[in-house]
């Protein structure tokens, strides 16, 4: 058949132009449809159509290719050449991690925005002795926290099994008395349907992607923190892109941070409402509660300053300086 050579040509051709796409594999923890995963979905568009589709970046949500606490080292070890983490879940490594789980410091989108720039140097710097690049992080809404009874003051929290998924989460339920256990996104529901916890510090974001009313009925919006993602390269595989491909992707990332950020101060307000409508109480915390709390974030403060010392007393000055 005369056609049968062409054919086989054609495909040969189209093989080897896929075999010059580098395909890099990027694990993140949170689900599909959460916007942190759905921006990574979208930078990566990005970064395939402005590298001429030299750079394809697939997405692994929920923790399928490596679990929440596992992709920061596939990063580093370069198991995969992108990820995206929270990065203060590794404050045990170094404490100036947390940065942004320092209690009450910028409970705002725009203080948070500060934070970050005020931080990204030394964050930067960091990775970069971990060869890892920092490319983007994006906040999760204000940390509130969840209980499935009404709570008015930290008495009222002792002994309540608390899930953690930092240090700052596991410190702020020890100085209340209650027991914490950490726990990734992806185990989260059934930790809390299994009774392994009873109440945890999230957004409104992760009550609404954990169906948070049909294990806990209190919501109290006492604004802790703004956690970030943070998306990170393998600094070898980045460096061994063509110039052009390795712009795209910081171009890619910029975008990515500043439109995560909005979308993040966008859904916040309605994944509250969300909590409500499904019959959670949604509440200020009360006075006692507030001042209870805001004992426990100056002594937290205190704590996080001690273990970073001159780095962590930068971030801070140059953040109150902006
Ligand atoms: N959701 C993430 C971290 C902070 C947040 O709002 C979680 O609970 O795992």
């Amino acid at each position: 058949m005369k056609t049968y050579f062409p054919l086989v040509a054609a495909t040969g051709i189209l093989a080897a132009a896929a075999a010059q796409a580098e395909n890099w594999d990027m694990p993140v923890a949170y689900p599909s449809d959460n916007y942190h995963t759905e921006n990574a979905v979208q930078f990566a568009e990005e970064v395939k159509s402005c590298s001429g589709d030299a750079l394809e970046i697939t997405i692994h949500p929920s923790g399928s290719l490596f679990k929440g606490d596992e992709i920061k080292r596939a990063v580093q070890t370069g198991d995969a050449q992108i990820g995206e983490r929270l990065l203060s879940a590794h404050a045990n490594e170094d404490a100036l991690f947390g940065y942004d789980s320092v209690p009450f410091l910028a409970s705002s989108f725009e203080a948070s925005e500060k934070l970050r720039a005020a931080a990204e140097p030394v964050l930067g710097e960091l990775l970069a002795s971990q060869g890892l690049t920092l490319l983007y992080s994006v906040p999760w809404p204000a940390q509130g926290m969840y209980f499935n009874q009404e709570v008015n003051s930290v008495a009222d929290m002792a002994g309540i099994k608390f899930r953690a998924y930092n240090s700052s989460t596991a410190r702020v339920a020890e100085l209340a008395g209650m027991v914490p256990t950490q726990v990734e996104a992806a185990e989260l529901k059934q930790a809390l349907a299994t009774g392994v916890v009873a109440a945890m510090i999230s957004s409104g974001s992760t009550g609404v992607d954990e169906k948070a009313w049909e294990d806990m009925s209190n919501f109290y919006d006492v604004k802790a923190w703004l956690p970030r993602n943070t998306v990170f390269a393998n600094t070898a595989a980045l460096e061994a892109l063509p110039a052009e491909v390795q712009d795209c992707v910081r171009t890619a990332a910029e975008a990515a941070q500043s439109r995560g950020a909005d979308t993040a101060a966008e859904l916040s307000g309605g994944f509250l409402d969300t909590l409500a409508e499904n019959g959670m109480s949604v509440a200020e915390p009360g006075e006692q509660l507030a001042a209870d709390l805001a004992g426990i974030g100056e002594q937290m403060t205190n704590e996080w300053l001690e273990s970073t010392g001159e780095q962590g007393k930068a971030i801070i000055d140059a953040y109150r300086a902006e």
